[in-house]
């Protein structure tokens, strides 16, 4: 398999992503013990870097939900886990190993199986963990995950246990039942609808209590919390302190998604959500020295592929029927892609420890320059390899004199949705340009002539000429480039923190 060429990047920025083990550089997971790092080195969410060559998919096998939160339609997909659009098939167990198995055969980086929804896979513990012990048997090389609100979790510990499912994500968004009423405004608790401040006391209860439990055996735990502007944006800092405090390994923080056309009761109520720079602070804030995760799509719950992607039209249940599936043929070719793959990322590690003989000066004595932000167009592999016009979404770096680091990626529609159809380009335009707020650099493999002029025209500045490249080295040249070119004199302000 090809890999990206080795880059040359220097260590991330001080109090980055990277530095705190869910970055890109790829010695991120380096201060891991190695039984952990076993476990996160090829899980597309709890590594960075392994999200570039590593897929997942998710079944949803789980329909029913015990708790109501106000930013959910169950009509549409799990929040938590998920973007709002219709599951297109709800799976029985059998269903759901045996799409698994065509797709694990079909995509052999498909590394992980998670139940997220359309509802919480722990109020459907039947239907879950059936599903979980077949692939325990039948699939030994998938890892399996879930995702829950953590209402049943306490519950289930034992069994998620015995099934080896070594990774949970639990949904907190907040620690204070005043705040969670904001947030939900039922739950269905032994037997009993209960509402209010007493519903969600019940609910933290039992987040904190399934996060104790879970961590005590050593079971990895991913904290997500959806950013609610007004509600939660405050107290989330104070979520990340204790989830971390009592052992969750990554904490997650989503942007609320309240469409109005999706029915919930946020979107109807016209909730707004937070700007691209305002979830890129509070990520910040809550980062201290915890891991933060920041390339999360909020996947639909029955999603196949590369995380940003989605190849589920191609294992609908017609389809899979059809597939002849020899798993345990599959699983050999799939440990060969495996090895390949980390002995490739192996390699790229030893080549960047090696000192750099070409090496500049720029790394004893960086030039005074102030950091930016550059948006790349990528399909993944950690390259600069997607069209402008063809780019769901843009990777967004922040790049400084000595490092860079991940923020996270913006989606939008694309610009060029066929290749005659550029129809409604001038306003996806303005929105894709209106995403891309506080980014001074565009990168993609090809630009068309009028995105490029109105790029310009909102001050970003266009390029198609890193083309191809492993995107760490790209975003390095161009930094340094303009560096060189005097365009980057520092702010007053980071003159002044330099003095001080
Ligand atoms: Fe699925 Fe979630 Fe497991 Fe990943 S997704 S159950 S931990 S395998 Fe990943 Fe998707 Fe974000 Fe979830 S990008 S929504 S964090
Ligand atoms: Fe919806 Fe998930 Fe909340 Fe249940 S836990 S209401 S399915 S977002």
């Amino acid at each position: 398999m090809e890999l990206p060429v080795i880059s040359n990047a220097p260590p991330a920025l001080a109090g980055g992503c990277s530095e705190s083990g869910c970055g890109t550089a790829p010695d991120a997971l380096a201060h891991l013990p190695d039984h952990i790092r076993a476990k996160v080195q090829d899980h597309p969410c709890y590594s960075e870097e392994a999200h570039h060559h590593f897929a997942r998919m998710h079944v949803a096998v789980a329909p029913a939900c015990n708790i109501q939160c106000n930013y959910c339609n169950r009509k549409y997909d799990c929040s938590n886990e998920s973007r709002p659009g219709v599951v297109s098939e709800l799976m029985t167990p059998n269903q759901a190993v045996r799409k698994t198995l065509a797709v694990a055969a079909a995509i052999p980086q498909m590394t992980v199986l998670g139940i997220a929804g359309p509802g919480d896979p722990l109020a459907n513990p039947e239907r879950t963990f059936e599903t979980f012990r077949q692939l325990s048997e039948q699939a030994p090389d998938i890892k399996l995950c879930v995702s829950t609100n953590g209402l049943a979790l306490p519950d289930c510990v034992e069994e998620l246990a015995r099934h080896n499912i070594d990774h949970v994500t639990i949904t907190i968004n907040c620690v204070d039942p005043g705040i969670g009423a904001k947030i939900y405004p039922w739950i269905f608790w032994q037997n009993r609808r209960i509402r209010g401040v007493e519903a969600a006391r019940i609910l933290i209860e039992q987040q904190q209590k399934g996060l104790e439990m879970l961590t005590a055996r050593g079971i990895l735990v991913k904290v997500n919390s959806v950013m609610i502007p007004g509600i939660n944006d405050k107290h989330l800092e104070e979520v990340s302190r204790i989830v971390k405090a009592k052992g969750a390994f990554l904490h997650n923080v989503m942007p609320l998604i309240a469409e109005a056309g999706h029915g919930t009761y946020y979107g109807l109520m016209g909730q707004r959500e937070p700007t691209p720079l305002e979830l890129e602070a509070l990520q910040d804030a809550c980062a201290g020295d915890m891991s933060m995760m920041r390339h999360c799509r909020q996947c639909r719950a029955d999603a196949v592929g590369m995380l940003g992607e989605d190849r589920g039209a191609e294992f609908t249940l017609d389809k899979i029927e059809t597939m002849e599936i020899d798993y345990a043929a599959a699983m050999v070719e799939r440990a060969k892609v495996h090895r390949e793959i980390a002995d490739n990322l192996e390699m790229k590690r030893a080549l960047q420890r090696a000192p750099k003989f070409d090496a500049p000066a720029r790394r004893a004595d960086p030039p005074a320059s102030r950091s930016l932000r550059i948006a790349v167009a990528s399909k993944g592999g950690g390259l600069v390899n997607e069209h402008f016009g063809h780019a769901h979404e843009f990777l967004v770096y922040e790049v400084g004199p000595s490092g860079h680091r991940f923020l996270g990626h913006r989606k939008c529609t694309p610009y060029c949705m066929g290749d005659t159809s550029c129809g409604d380009g001038e306003t996806v335009l303005g929105q894709i340009i209106a995403s891309l707020e506080g980014v001074e650099v565009l990168l993609a493999s090809k630009i068309g002539f009028e995105p490029w002029a109105d790029l310009e025209r909102a001050g970003i500045r266009p390029s198609g000429e890193h083309a191809m490249e492993p995107i760490e080295d790209a975003i390095r040249a161009v930094y340094d480039e303009l560096a060189a070119a005097g365009k980057l004199d520092p702010a007053p302000a980071e003159v002044a923190a330099r003095a001080a």
